[in-house]
């Protein structure tokens, strides 16, 4: 089947085959046919079958149903391809908070061929710069509320000169153009290998890579984790937390509800207390957030019982085991953890409620293999730390980057973190074997923060490393040595943490800056991070 990309970009950016993972199809629902529009299944298939009429998304004050989503979707997937002038393979880089809009322009985007590229909303102008220039990304949708930071990104780089806003008044608007647009769209017939989403990921070292991801990708991660492990039906209300541009959110929120015709619950804003008021108010009964969040919401727990809340996915950082025990005692359901990666586009490992093993991430999903391996890529002893290297119908393909070796090695994928199997297959979460620090189910690249830091004219010299916080799992924290005639106090530490926070998206400011003389490095003057993470060492001003 060749592919139906016009614009080749994405498959000529592929990394060559022998970098790429070994792919696995052992189920039998993993045989997809050659021709595969992911749309097709997880929306207009709904409407074929006569259940256009289920509720798909809701959002305070809103209700869509899948015939809705539908007629959205294709009156903007009309919008891009007629107004915009897109040809399959374009990419179009998506900007939204979680709301139904972002999911219609999604699909738009899949329904025409494109490949999308949601971008968290937090990020400023050299954020989505560096994105727009990865992906040579030429056309967006974005909402007017988070539009400042795109348009200026678009005076930085020519490559974005297109740009349609949402929620906005105006003849140009996507709105407008929409009600002119027929809503009816023949989704473009790609390839079950044309790429279709970018996922990006900041990973260790600050220079975005972006993920390729294939339709037949996304039809995979539906098949694997959700019918396995979650086993959600179709009177489902899913609900969460993570942003679509995260896949955990794109696949939680979106993907998987819909895989099976089911409803979400999508919220522009999911603090603690308004997801536990839109948990009870929704009726939700599937719960998507990382470990901080259950943390920060368990107090009012108690809040739920009454609720049909029956099923709590944990997901994005390790789950330690005494939050387990404090989310069954608020609210006495078992929570289901998943490692996931980006790369790996959803959940590899996992476990459901009656196969939990406390401290255990739980054991590879059907579909997918997984063991520890030494650093000879050596299978290890059960009960030895190692690295972790998983296989399945999934993994990891970074768009022209050189550092697709380091994640994919003989055809495993190694997602940099350190594990350790028991004999019964379980996978106990060590560490990260690198430097990414993850604060709150964020992920923040030290040097990404360095870079920052260093810009501010009062700073010398800096350094930049996780260390454990008991709410977060690890915040961000900044050894600085201050430039001469500077003064190291409580005025300087606040006036770092805004310059930060101007420059690059506000979470990854350092929460904690302590100013010290110099920097512990080895003698051929590589900065040597683990003697920042020893406690007591300079003088802490925060
Ligand atoms: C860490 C976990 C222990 C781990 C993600 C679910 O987190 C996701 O993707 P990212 O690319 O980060 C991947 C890394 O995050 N991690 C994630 N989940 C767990 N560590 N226990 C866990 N349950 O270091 C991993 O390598 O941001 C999670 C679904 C989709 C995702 N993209």
């Amino acid at each position: 089947m060749p592919t139906a990309h016009i614009d080749t970009f994405a498959h000529d950016h592929l990394p060559p085959p022998e970098l790429q993972p070994d792919y696995l199809f052992e189920l039998p629902e993993l045989q997809f046919p050659e021709q595969l529009n992911c749309a097709d299944e997880l929306l207009d298939r709904h409407l074929a079958n006569g259940h256009g009429d289920r509720v798909c998304i809701r959002a305070p004050g809103l209700s869509w149903t899948y015939a809705d989503l539908q007629d959205k979707s294709n009156r903007i997937a009309n919008v891009l391809v007629h107004n915009m002038g897109l040809v399959p393979g374009n990419r179009v880089l998506l900007r939204a908070p979680n709301s139904p809009m972002l999911v219609a322009c999604w699909f738009a985007v899949i329904k025409a061929g494109g490949i999308a590229v949601a971008t968290m909303p937090l990020l400023r102008a050299k954020e989505l710069k560096s994105i727009v220039e990865i992906g040579q990304v030429r056309f967006a949708l974005c909402d007017a509320a988070l539009a400042q930071e795109l348009q200026e990104t678009a005076l930085q780089t020519p490559l974005m000169h297109h740009i349609c806003l949402f929620n906005h008044q105006g003849s140009d608007s996507l709105e407008a153009l929409m009600a002119l647009a027929s809503p009816q769209f023949e989704n473009v017939k790609t390839a079950s290998d044309d790429t279709c989403l970018f996922a990006f990921t900041s990973g260790t070292t600050g220079v975005p890579k972006a993920t390729m991801h294939f339709h037949r990708d996304i039809m995979a991660v539906c098949l694997c984790w959700p019918p396995h492990v979650l086993r959600a039906t179709a009177d489902d209300v899913f609900i969460g937390s993570p942003p679509l541009a995260f896949t955990f959110g794109l696949g939680g929120l979106v993907l998987f509800p819909m895989a099976i015709g089911a409803s979400t619950v999508l919220l522009e804003k999911a603090s603690p207390a308004q997801l536990i008021d839109a948990i009870r108010d929704f009726g939700a009964t599937v719960l998507f957030t990382a470990p901080t969040s259950y943390r920060a919401i368990a107090p009012r727990g108690n809040e739920l019982s009454n609720t049909p809340l029956r099923k709590c996915v944990s997901a994005g950082e390790a789950l330690p085991a005494s939050t387990r025990a404090l989310w069954k005692e608020a609210t006495g359901l078992e929570l289901i953890d998943g490692i996931g990666a980006t790369e790996m586009l959803h959940i590899f490992i996992s476990h459901d409620e009656e196969n939990v093993r406390a401290g255990a991430t739980g054991k590879a999903v059907p579909g997918y293999h997984a063991k520890v391996i030494d650093d000879e890529g050596h299978e290890v002893a059960p009960g030895t730390l190692g690295r972790l290297a998983v296989q399945g119908p999934t993994g990891c393909r970074y768009l022209a980057d050189a550092r697709q070796k380091n994640y994919v090695k003989n055809g495993w994928n190694l997602t940099g973190d350190a594990y350790i199997m028991d004999a019964d297959g379980y996978f106990f979460y060590q560490a990260r074997t690198d430097d990414l620090i993850i604060s709150a189910g964020y992920n923040i690249a030290a040097p990404e923060v360095e870079e920052a830091l260093m810009q501010h004219p009062a700073v010398a010299e800096c350094a930049v490393v996780g260390i454990p916080d008991p709410e977060r799992g690890q915040i961000v924290k900044a050894f600085v040595v201050l430039r001469p005639d500077q003064q190291q106090d409580e005025a300087m530490v606040k006036t770092l943490q805004d310059f930060v926070k101007q420059t690059v998206a506000p979470y990854k400011y350092p929460r904690a800056i302590t100013f010290v003389d110099q920097l512990p490095r080895t003698q051929t003057g590589k900065l040597q991070r683990f003697r920042l993470q020893e406690p007591m060492l300079g003088r802490s001003a925060n």
